[in-house]
């Protein structure tokens, strides 16, 4: 009797669930985008992952939490002290202590299988990127490289300031020269080692190629202009001490570390694809330094048409103009500064107070 009332309940508890998710109209994944608990969005693919993984992680939490509570209530109300009888005393109950065993472990072995299978997505770097840049950590701001975008047909091409060379000295010292008699940096065709510039492994040998490039400075926020939805490689160097690669709306962030100024060889690399275009600020997120609060940068996600255009732009401008990134993001008709974050400033009264004087 007890038994049917209960299935009966049980029953009309699921109807009742089913048909408001129906009435709602609401998806799985509108679901999962309102469980978040918190936590932000994100806006790229790899994002994406992560954050599905967080939801689904604390809904399971959220269902373990509400059964053992269960029990536990269920236990104080069904044994409760009922008379001054000592109650039926029993030990070694085999099924209990095996599924209290096994259940757990399973709880704990799938969430770890599923974080495994986010990380390695996460994680996975390819061989043949839309956009592959060069992200460079210095005391106390960023520089920005773009080695190459893939071309219609699939072809990966170096973005490179023409008849220029980068020369690195052996002090990490980088100096620029003219350089047409050598054909280097003519881009198209040209091989990394012919002109000496990266090997296969990376390792950067004596005078390469003089990338796209723009870089920071005291009174302007380096900006990271890259396509959306297409997959772009950072590799991430540093010229001093560790530095950390975020953009809180990726929902990552990676350590830049020093080998040595001129190897790219055992530099962490990661890739992303951006699924909203925007502006999103950046910051070091390894403690590097007396400015490492104010090591910020803006990663802008434009459309492809923008992204190329602001790159022909900087080609155009050439390497020697020290306001080449704020001139090539006007001429490709986006903000000439950053809009996420400021320079900083040692004015005090720069900006206005956020409390009222006295309040
Ligand atoms: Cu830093």
């Amino acid at each position: 009797m007890r038994r049917s009332r209960w299935a009966r309940g049980g029953r009309k508890a699921a109807l009742l669930g089913s048909l408001a998710l129906l009435l709602s109209g609401c998806s799985a994944s509108d679901w999962e985008r309102n469980l978040r608990f918190g936590f932000p969005t994100g806006v790229t693919k790899q994002a994406t992952r992560i954050r599905v993984l967080w939801t689904w992680s604390g809904v399971t939490a959220l269902v373990l939490g509400v059964v053992v509570w269960g029990l536990i209530f269920w236990c104080c109300l069904r044994y409760r002290k009922k008379s001054d009888d000592l109650p039926r005393q029993t030990k070694y109950n085999f099924t209990v202590e095996a599924v209290c065993f096994a259940f757990p472990f399973l709880v704990i072995a799938g969430l770890f299988y599923r974080t495994v299978i986010v990380e390695d997505y996460v994680n996975k770097v390819t061989k043949n990127p839309d956009v592959t840049v060069q992200v460079d950590a210095f005391k106390w701001n960023w520089q920005f490289e773009y080695h190459t975008v893939k071309d219609a047909s699939g072809k990966a091409q170096r973005k490179v300031y023409p008849g220029r060379t980068n020369l690195t000295d052996s002090s990490g010292t980088v100096q620029t020269r003219k350089d047409a008699a050598s054909g280097c940096g003519s881009a198209v065709g040209a091989t990394a080692d012919a002109c000496g510039g990266p090997n296969a492994d990376g390792q950067t040998s004596g005078p390469g190629p003089l990338y796209l490039s723009t870089v920071g400075s005291q009174n302007e926020i380096p900006i990271l202009v890259v396509p959306v939805g297409k997959s772009v490689q950072v590799d991430e160097h540093s010229l001093d001490v560790i530095h950390s690669f975020w953009v809180p709306d990726f929902l990552f962030k990676r350590d830049v570390i020093p080998y040595g100024t001129t190897s790219t060889a055992r530099d962490n690399k990661f890739e992303f694809t951006a699924t909203t275009t925007g502006r999103f600020v950046g910051r070091c997120a390894e403690l590097c330094g007396t400015y490492h609060s104010q090591m910020n940068f803006e990663v802008r996600v434009v459309p492809m048409s923008t992204f190329t255009a602001y790159l022909t732009a900087l080609q155009k401008i050439g390497p020697d103009d020290p306001a080449r990134q704020s001139k090539a993001l006007a001429a490709a008709k986006m903000p000439a500064y950053a809009t996420t974050t400021y320079p900083l400033t040692t004015d005090r009264n720069a900006r206005a107070a956020s409390q009222k004087q006295g309040g």
